[in-house]
């Protein structure tokens, strides 16, 4: 009797020290903010305060998936990022998803393994319909239906999931065939994830989110993809954000990087330090272009780095070193 009740005083103490183990478990992005939504032009965390979410995107996800391992967001995480963005290529070219078979289970595949050690690490994750050389997401708009209405149904319940619907609609793709594919997609996703947040292409690569102006979408909870590479549109983000923010239209910069083409060698990191001191001053959210070591001058990893985390600053290119500090969005 004495050894039963022995027994069971060791095994109290364990689910005691067991509990206590879990709630003195580190908070994590998630854990902290919980559920967000869309306030006014605002996103906002659980307890309806502020949230600025910063963080790094893959290069297509069949590209250089070795960079979306759990310890290279984690590596984000501790330098300040909340985010992870997992860019897959709906491209019928490149073996995006729409080109074969193989390109759809490679691709889908590559991108759940992405996500979820992106909400292993506790981040903001988000699920990139990578619309690029397809130019107008309409073209393939019922496997984008199927696609998110799987990936909704598989992350119903995480609160860390955020959908981007369409990349960079881009060609003559106008705000109104935006429109016309979104009123399809966002309802596959609601009526599984009745609140995500979903953030929505606009024309032009997502630099013409002026053209949403007067025909926002029907739906709570959206906000609209600013997009912008530096050194080649003269710092009109100032105007354009200015305006979308007077006039009441959330806007998310999904993706944005130094520099535009491949290998210009025309960085400009002045005008990318003023747009982080932008977005953080008016607390937009934003992710970086790219977390890879491709040799492009918007890679933050250097081509001769062959290290997947435990980066240093002789691992970082010029633009990674201007990106990495920002993270910790001070
Ligand atoms: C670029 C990649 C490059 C790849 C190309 C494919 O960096 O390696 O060859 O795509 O066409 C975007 C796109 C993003 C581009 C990036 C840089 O969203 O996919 O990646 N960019 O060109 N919009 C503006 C710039």
């Amino acid at each position: 009797m004495l050894q039963w009740y022995s027994a069971m005083i060791v095994v109290a103490a364990f689910a005691g020290w067991a509990a206590f183990a879990v709630a003195g478990e580190a908070p994590t992005p998630v854990s902290r903010h919980g559920k967000l939504r869309v306030e006014g032009t605002q996103l906002v965390d659980m307890a309806g305060r502020p949230v600025q979410l910063r963080g790094m995107s893959t290069h297509g996800i069949t590209w250089y998936p070795e960079y979306a391992n759990v310890r290279a967001i984690l590596d984000t995480r501790s330098r300040g990022a909340n985010l992870f963005r997992v860019a897959m290529y709906a491209d019928s070219v490149h073996g995006g998803y729409n080109e074969s078979e193989y390109g759809k289970r490679n691709s889908a595949a590559l991108l759940r393994l992405a996500v979820e050690n992106s909400l292993e690490a506790g981040m903001y994750t988000i699920i990139d319909w990578h619309i690029l050389e397809d130019k107008n997401p309409l073209l393939t708009v019922d496997s984008a239906v199927d696609f998110f209405d799987t990936m909704s149904s598989i992350y119903k319940d995480e609160p860390g999931i955020i959908y981007e619907i369409c990349n960079e609609p881009n060609g003559d793709t106008t705000w109104d065939q935006v429109v016309e594919y979104a009123m399809q997609v966002i309802p596959a996703i609601r009526k599984n994830a009745p609140d995500a947040v979903i953030l929505v292409g606009t024309p032009s690569y997502s630099f013409d989110v002026l053209s949403v102006r007067g025909k926002p979408l029907p739906f709570d909870n959206i906000m609209y993809s600013f997009h912008m590479y530096t050194g080649f549109t003269d710092y009109q983000f100032v105007s354009i954000l200015d305006t979308m923010r007077a006039e009441g239209y959330p806007i998310f910069v999904s993706e944005w990087g130094v520099s535009t083409d491949a290998n210009t060698g025309k960085l400009d990191i002045e005008e990318g330090r003023a747009f982080i001191d932008y977005m953080r001053q008016h607390q937009l959210s934003w992710v970086n272009w790219s977390l890879c070591n491709k040799e492009e001058d918007f890679s933050a990893i250097r081509p001769d780095s062959n290290k997947l985390s435990g980066w240093t600053d002789e691992d970082l290119t010029e633009s990674g070193q201007l990106i990495f500090p920002a993270l910790a969005g001070e």
